[in-house]
């Protein structure tokens, strides 16, 4: 399968992120998506290229022009406040019944558009978001001109970000734009297969009340895991879209593959009720029994059969990576989905 890749998601790189009451350095680091590189080359997983360049207005089709303004003035604005020697944090956020105004300053802004502390803005953030995006499109064109799988390794992540919140070290929905992209190509049903093992809530926010997209995520219970708010099982889609959002959370601790396997089938026989004409994969490998951040128990293996069972619905699949943050093992597991699916 095709792979697409940039260096230029390297430029995005935070220094700390608060982890339990402590500043703590990110776990979201350009490694990550180094050590991926390394094994899908490694392993011969296919030809790895470029993005292509992609004007802005296939991002702000689901995201707020505004926030998306935001993201690109954020740093310079802070840069010539605060100086380079910190990232753009946000420090305040809306009151549960405040008033929909956007600050005029930038740290009104931060907070306006963020749900947590672990998405700051430094020097090169904006490239590198704006270069991802481009990943996830390029990879959504390899799909629409005819191959039936490809890989966009994106970074940042973008699964929590909504049309106007970044969030979770997401700041504009890949899988999204990409979504997005191929209904603009004439794709008209659009299936989203989250397995990153936090829930997928910008995607859910993003398609909630459209019946074209189908999403579905398997995560740890938000009861008791991030992102908290959004991810509980009575959350099935609003207006058009009722019915079309499936979540599934599973228990912290003892999730397996036995019990990981089964809700994955569940979600594999809504996709193929909803009957789509394409698919793409939210391929987060945070479900590992050694992420330092997640608690459910899947192993190396287990990501093959996970790509096996992707492959059994005889889709043109599209994945497009998200978390994982076991560093050294991360590589190993995406290529062992990828490679499930390929054999
Ligand atoms: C894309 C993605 O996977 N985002 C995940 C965001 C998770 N944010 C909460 C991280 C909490 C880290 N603290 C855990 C400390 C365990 N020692
Ligand atoms: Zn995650």
């Amino acid at each position: 399968m095709k792979i697409v890749y940039s260096d230029d998601q390297r430029l995005h790189a935070l220094r700390y992120e608060m982890s339990g009451g402590e500043p703590t350095p990110c776990f979201e680091k350009p490694s990550r998506a180094d050590m991926v590189l390394e094994q899908v080359i490694k392993r011969n997983l296919g030809e790895v290229l470029e993005p292509k360049e992609y004007s802005i207005e296939h991002v702000t089709k689901v995201h707020d022009s505004g926030y998306i303004a935001f993201l690109e003035n954020c740093w310079p604005a802070w840069e010539a406040e605060f100086g380079a020697a910190n990232d753009a944090t946000p420090e305040a956020f809306p009151m549960h019944d405040f008033r929909h105004k956007v600050p005029a300053h930038i740290k009104g802004q931060l907070g306006y558009y963020s749900f947590d502390l672990a998405v700051g803005l430094s020097a090169g953030s904006w490239q590198a978001i704006k270069s991802s995006a481009n990943v996830a499109l390029s990879g959504a064109d390899i799909i629409a001109s005819g191959e039936r799988t490809a890989f966009s390794l994106c970074r940042p992540p973008g699964h929590h970000a909504s049309a106007e919140q970044m969030g979770g070290y997401c700041y504009v929905n890949n899988v999204a734009v990409a979504a997005q992209h191929l209904r603009d190509k004439g794709y008209k049903k659009v299936a989203i297969l989250d397995v990153d093992y936090h829930h997928g809530n910008g995607t859910q926010s993003i398609f909630y009340n459209r019946d074209d997209v189908f999403v579905a995520s398997i995560h740890g219970d938000p009861d008791y895991e991030y992102p908290y708010f959004s991810g509980y099982g009575d959350e099935t889609g609003e207006g058009a879209g009722l019915g079309c959002n499936l979540n599934i959370p599973l228990t912290l601790h003892t999730t397996d593959w036995v019990v990981y396997k089964e809700a994955l089938q569940r979600c594999i026989a809504a996709i193929k009720e909803f009957d789509c004409d394409v698919l793409l994969i939210s391929l987060g490998l945070d479900t590992f029994e050694n992420d330092p951040i997640s608690s459910f128990k899947l192993k190396s293996e287990n990501f093959t059969e996970m790509g096996k069972l992707i492959e059994s619905m005889q889709l043109s699949t599209l994945f497009v990576f998200e978390g994982g943050y076991a560093v050294e093992d991360l590589g190993v597991n995406t290529a062992n989905v990828l490679l499930g699916f390929q054999e």
